[in-house]
């Protein structure tokens, strides 16, 4: 079932409380690249996004290259094609939270 997509004003709301986070996609997605210690740490963040994600059904698309972690959100199910919806930016917080 589709979700609202974010209208242009929510997406600007959403980039200035995360300001980590960059528009990527062509404005479908938003993108965040984390910076660990070492890989050990790199993958315990990810365990703990991974767990926040199932329970919020969810889930980031995500590359790690020992310690780097880059985060993608997108709504496969927002407007036509995919977009960005409230699930991205709840989800993003969560994820700012976690990494503290
Ligand atoms: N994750 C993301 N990033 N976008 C979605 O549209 C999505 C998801 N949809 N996780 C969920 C699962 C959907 O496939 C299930 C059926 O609710």
């Amino acid at each position: 079932m589709s979700v609202p997509e974010l209208d242009a004003a929510e997406i600007e709301q959403l980039l200035e409380q995360h300001s980590d986070w960059a528009l990527a996609q062509g404005g479908k997605a938003i993108t965040r690249t984390f910076q660990f210690a070492d890989f050990s740490e790199a993958w315990g963040f990810m365990s703990r996004v991974a767990l926040l994600a199932e329970s919020q059904d969810h889930h980031p698309e995500w590359f790690n290259v020992y310690a780097k972690v880059e985060v993608t959100l997108t709504t496969h199910d927002a407007g036509d094609s995919g977009g960005l919806s409230l699930r991205d930016a709840k989800l993003a917080r969560a994820i700012d939270e976690v990494a503290g």
